[in-house]
This record gives structure tokens, C-alpha cells and sequence, in this order.
């Protein structure tokens, strides 16, 4: 039987348009879904926006629009960003969560059963919350009074507001993601939320007054009041599968038994790891089985932020380089379990020496000489045969991808390319073929094989290129145009 994969990013706030840490996450999550979708499993893949929330509101007034309109406009720009022609991001549903037909059932089913656990209390609230974070802060989170993030006062609130009963659930928690039945990746954030864990959960607000907020899922029973974030959000992983609708994808994809992967930044992991276990053991539901969470893109060592203007758009590195450059870097120079840095030089410099001089001059090279003096009997592999376990990668390299270390992987590939480079040095197979034909054209053979299983291992990674190399290959001739132009 086909083994069955659920993978999930994060679902971003629309508040503006996409920035790198989006994309990174995004292709984070796509690259392990073409790799399962390779290795033979049916694989389902989310991505999403977060869209109830006063970030959203505040961002429409600024420029004096409309929530829905806003909201239109930015989700256009994410869809475009993760389109074929731009990040080539592969997913089978992108939720939006302000969709009362898709999302809303699921997230209501879900109160509900926290409500039939016993687990939802109303309680009254005196303290801080920072918009900027949805989430209620505490004086010590605060300098100067103003949260040093947002660098903006939080409002200072007393309402009633249901509770979740999330403290009963701690020792559970622990248990579960000690023993790994909940896997978080790497061992750092593990042991990260365990710390956590050992102080106890305690009790989180999961709904505000209807008058206070502008948007938000009504509360099942009470129309006083709006599910506040969390219980909306998280749900998302499951509502979009059906859960609390038509749920044939949600009983395949999560509760069946799916390997199911949530991939987050380490910004929202004590959410995924602490609450949303603790809701989805509330309602009896099985919990996610595995949870990567990688590290925050800086850039010349400094958090992106407008006031440095330190920022990297995706899509201007995209309109230079174009997607696959994007996707390649992400893999290959961002550790998938630690902060990573990048600025528009180290962009450049890398595309040049791992794209342009690497892989695809090692592509012309290649097929130049194949293309003269190689007359392969039939194509070397079939554009069809592009299967892992066909073309694809030794235990080896397939061991490298199982344990979530992407960047490891491109380094191994990138070891081959120069590799094989030094082969072609080494050999000389263009000076060879003047003194002894077949020996040069041994040589010849042997590096087209090689190159097919460098095409075959960048598939994930690389899907369009990986493609153009076996079409090159198969075709036997060289690509019309460079694969990467020197910048
Ligand atoms: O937190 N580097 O949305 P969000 C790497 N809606 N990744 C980054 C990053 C950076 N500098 N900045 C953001 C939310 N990310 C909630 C999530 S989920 C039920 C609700 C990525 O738009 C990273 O994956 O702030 C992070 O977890 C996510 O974007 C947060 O996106």
C-alpha cells in the first residue's frame, strides 16, 4: 500500500504582501512533498492564509480600503509567489480562512468539542494584549511599556472571554512528545518545549467580545463573543481537510494514520506544539506525528525589518535569478534547523559559482561533447522514469532527505557536480576522442549517466531544470539556452 504524507506550512498573515521568510517555508514544505510525491507516496500539501485578524483590518484602513478587497490583493500576491512560473510551489489546497464554507465549519465543530470535553470556561481577563502579536502579553514582555517588537504600547484590556482548559493537558503533551509519538525536529526545539512543558501549560483566552473585534468566527451557542485566534487558526490543519464538513480527506490525511509533518518557524512553536496538541487531545482526535521547525532568515546578521531596509523581496530576487535560483539557495544556504543569513551579494555570488558555473556549465559541457560524439542505441532514461526508486537516490542520499537536513542534501549534490567537473578534467574526454574514439566515448556515456542522476536527485529541489536535463539527455543534445546565464 501507498504510504500517505500530510504536509502543512504555516497559515501566513495576509497583513502585506509575502516577504522570504514565507518562502522560505513554503519551499521548505514543497521540496519534501515533490520528494515523498517522488519516493511513491500520495501526498496531500496546505498552505494558507491566516485571515481573522485586526493585523488584517488595521492594514486595509492604512490604505484606505476594505477588509475583503485587501485581503483579495494580498492573497493574489501569495498565490503569484508560489505559482509555477515564480516559486513553483506545489500545493494541493491553499486555505483561506475567512471562507465560512471551507474553514468556519471545521473551526466551530472544533469549540464544540472542546466544549463536550468540559475544557471551555468563561473567566474574566485584566491585562495586555499586543495586536501586533494577537496575543495577550504580560508586563514583563514589555520594555519601556511598548512591546519591543511592534515598538507600539499594547492595549490594556479587562473583558470576559472564554478559556481553554490547556493546563490539563500538559503532562499528556509531555509524554507524547518525550516518547517522539510527536516528533519535534530538531532535537534543540524539542527539548525547547519540553523546558516549557516541565513549568506547566497554563489555561489560554480563546475568545473576545464580539464588540471589540471587527472579524472572526462566531462562537458556537453564544453570540457575545468571537473566537480569538488560536482555536480558528490551528484548526485550519484540519477544517481544510473537511473536518467538520464532507471529511473523506480528513479521515485519509489525518486521522487514518497519515504520516502527518506540520513545518513551522520556531516563532509559533510552543502554539503547535503546546495548544494545538492540547485541543486536539481535548476533542479526541489523533495528534500530528511530526513537527519540523526550522530557524528566522536574517540578513547581514539583522532581523528584516522597513526601518534597517534590510528586506529581500522574493520577488525581485525572482525577476533577477528567476524561481529555481530562489529555491536552490533556500536549500542550499539556509540550514533548515537554525537561523540563516542572506543578503543580495551572497545571493549573487552563490548563483554564480553553484548555477551558472556549476551545475549548468557542467550541463553545456557535457551535452556539447554528448551531443557530437555520443550516439546512444536507445535514450539513456526515458522522461517517464524520472521515479526515485528508478533514477533516483542511493540509501544514502535517500537517508540524508528522511532526516529533514535539505541543506545537507544540496551540499551532496553540489559534491557530485564538482564531482563529476573533475572527472571531465581528469579525463579529458574532447582531446581523448581525437586519439581514441570508443574510449572517449566510454567516458562520454558514463558522465551523461552521471548527469541523469544528479537531474534525478535535484527533482525536489529543482523540478523545471531537472526536467530540462533529462530532456537534454534524452534528446541527446545540449540545452538551447544556458540553464543559468552569469549574472
Ligand atoms: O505566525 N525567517 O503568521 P506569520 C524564516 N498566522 N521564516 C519566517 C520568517 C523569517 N524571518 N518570518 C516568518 C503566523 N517566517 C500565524 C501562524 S499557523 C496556525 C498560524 C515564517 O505570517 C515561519 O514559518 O507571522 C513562521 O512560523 C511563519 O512564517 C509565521 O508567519
Amino acid at each position: 500500500m501507498r504510504n500517505v504524507s500530510y504536509i502543512t506550512t504555516p497559515i501566513f498573515y495576509p497583513n502585506a504582501k509575502p516577504h522570504l521568510g514565507h518562502a522560505y517555508t513554503a519551499t521548505l514544505a514543497d521540496i519534501f512533498a515533490r520528494h515523498r510525491r517522488l519516493s511513491g507516496d500520495e501526498v496531500y500539501l496546505l498552505t494558507g492564509v491566516d485571515e481573522n485578524t485586526e493585523k488584517v483590518v488595521r492594514a486595509a484602513i492604512a490604505v484606505g480600503q476594505d477588509t475583503k478587497s485587501y485581503l483579495d490583493g494580498v492573497v493574489s500576491a501569495f498565490t503569484d509567489l508560489f505559482s509555477a512560473q515564480k516559486l513553483n510551489i506545489s500545493y494541493d489546497q491553499f486555505i483561506r480562512t475567512s471562507n465560512e464554507k471551507v474553514h468556519w465549519p471545521g473551526a466551530q465543530a472544533m469549540w464544540q468539542k472542546l466544549v463536550d470535553a468540559g475544557d471551555i470556561y468563561p473567566a474574566s481577563y485584566d491585562g495586555f494584549y499586543c495586536v501586533g502579536h494577537e496575543a495577550f502579553v504580560t508586563e514583563k514582555d514589555l520594555i519601556d511599556g511598548k512591546c519591543p517588537d511592534h515598538n507600539e504600547a499594547p492595549e490594556h484590556l479587562k473583558e470576559t472571554n472564554y478559556f481553554f482548559r490547556l493546563s490539563k493537558y500538559t503532562d499528556e503533551i509531555k509524554k507524547r512528545i518525550e516518547s517522539n509519538e510527536l516528533e519535534i525536529i530538531p532535537a534543540a526545539r524539542k527539548n525547547e518545549i519540553l523546558a516549557l512543558l516541565e513549568q506547566g501549560l497554563q489555561d489560554v483566552s480563546f475568545s473576545r467580545p464580539t464588540g471589540k473585534v471587527s472579524v472572526g468566527i462566531p462562537v458556537p451557542g453564544d453570540s457575545t463573543q468571537k473566537m480569538y485566534v488560536w482555536c480558528d487558526a490551528l484548526t485550519n490543519y484540519i477544517s481544510a481537510l473537511g473536518y467538520g464538513r464532507d471529511d473523506w480527506l480528513f479521515r485519509k490525511f489525518w486521522y487514518d494514520g497519515a504520516d502527518t509533518l506540520h513545518i513551522i518557524g520556531k516563532d509559533i512553536l510552543r502554539f503547535h506544539a503546546g495548544i494545538w496538541p492540547g485541543m486536539l487531545l481535548s476533542a479526541g482526535l489523533p495528534l500530528p506525528k511530526k513537527i519540523l521547525v526550522h530557524g528566522f532568515i536574517t540578513s547581514g546578521g539583522k532581523k528584516m525589518s522597513k526601518t534597517l531596509g534590510n528586506v529581500i523581496d522574493p520577488d525581485v530576487l525572482i525577476a533577477e535569478y528567476g524561481g529555481e535560483a530562489v529555491r536552490y539557495f533556500l536549500a542550499r544556504h539556509i540550514s533548515p534547523f537554525e537561523d540563516g543569513d542572506i543578503t543580495l551579494e551572497m545571493f549573487k555570488n552563490a548563483y554564480n559559482a553553484d548555477l551558472a558555473n556549476g551545475l549548468g556549465n557542467l550541463v553545456s559541457r557535457i551535452m556539447k561533447m554528448a551531443e557530437e560524439h555520443h550516439h546512444p542505441a536507445s535514450p539513456i532514461r526515458h522522461p517517464t522514469e524520472r521515479l526515485f526508486s528508478r533514477a533516483g537516490p542511493s540509501s544514502t542520499e535517500e537517508g540524508i532527505l528522511e532526516s529533514y537536513n535539505i541543506q545537507a542534501y544540496a551540499e551532496y549534490i553540489s559534491q557530485e557536480i564538482a564531482r563529476l567537473d573533475r572527472r571531465i578534467q581528469e579525463t579529458e574526454p574532447f582531446k581523448l576522442v581525437k586519439k581514441d574514439k570508443t574510449a572517449a566515448q566510454k567516458i562520454i556515456a558514463e558522465l551523461v549517466n552521471k548527469l541523469s542522476h544528479i537531474a534525478s536527485l535535484l527533482q525536489p529541489i529543482l523540478p523545471t531544470t531537472a526536467v530540462k536535463i533529462h530532456d537534454a539527455i534524452t534528446q541527446n543534445r545540449m540545452p538551447e539556452k544556458p540553464l543559468f546565464p552569469r549574472k
